[in-house]
């Protein structure tokens, strides 16, 4: 493949008994981008990340780590994610009434905006954001869980996103389901960087960097 990618973890799927001995195994096996799902129970039928968990993966990598956040009316809690050391704030138009207002409120603390899209979320309901994005990330299952299946017909709305991107300087990522074989057929598409999971990362035999490693090298 030899094509620059971002392969970022699903940090929900870390032994948290062992954080810190999986946070330095990650960053050393080449890992670009901590991912961090935040979900409130109610955009999302789950609970997973919080505010601690960013600040406990800060305290052991240097890297970027980005807060994905599966929540209603994220607008008055993008800061808490900042204050804790997230680089890059994903928040969904889905959950949101003010998208731009709290896509620019992302930037002007300094970090990196992205908007995160729904399957059933068409691309025409966010052109008017792109401008303020630095990443489009496409949800390929319904947000909420690990290990689902992945819905082929997002891969039609990735390929509208590859005609856009240039013209307005975002990163396409791809989040859920992410196999070593739909790593390698979209990012031959123009997607940028993958959510590893349990498709591709946690609960497999070899060590990360091994996996990582592959993953690069296909
Ligand atoms: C899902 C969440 C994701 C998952 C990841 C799991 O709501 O946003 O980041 O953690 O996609 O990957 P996999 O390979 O188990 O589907
Ligand atoms: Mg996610």
């Amino acid at each position: 493949m030899k094509k620059e990618i971002l392969l970022c973890p699903s940090m929900m799927l870390a032994d948290y008994g062992q954080l810190k001995k999986e946070v330095i195994e990650l960053d050393e096996a080449g890992a670009d981008i901590f991912h961090c799902d935040i979900m409130d129970g109610s955009f999302v039928p789950n609970m997973t990340m919080g505010i601690m968990d960013v600040m406990a993966i800060r305290k052991y990598t240097k890297k970027p780590i980005d807060c994905h956040l599966m929540m209603e009316n994220p607008e008055n809690k993008v800061d808490w994610f900042i204050d804790a050391g997230a680089n890059i704030i994903y928040i969904h138009p889905e959950s949101e009434r003010y998208v731009i207002k709290t896509l620019a409120h992302i930037k002007e603390r300094g970090c990196k905006a992205g908007i995160a899209i729904n399957p059933d979320t068409s691309i025409e309901t966010i052109y008017e954001v792109l401008n303020l994005c630095d990443y489009v990330k496409v949800m390929t299952v319904n947000p909420g869980f690990a290990g689902q299946k992945f819905i082929e017909f997002t891969k039609e709305k990735i390929k509208k996103l590859v005609k856009l991107k240039e013209k307005y300087g975002f990163k396409i990522m791809i989040d859920g389901s992410c196999s070593p074989e739909i790593i390698k057929e979209l990012s031959l598409i123009g997607a940028d960087g993958f959510i590893l999971g349990t498709s591709a990362l946690f609960g497999k035999k070899e060590s990360y960097a091994v996996l990582i490693d592959n993953l690069r090298n296909m």
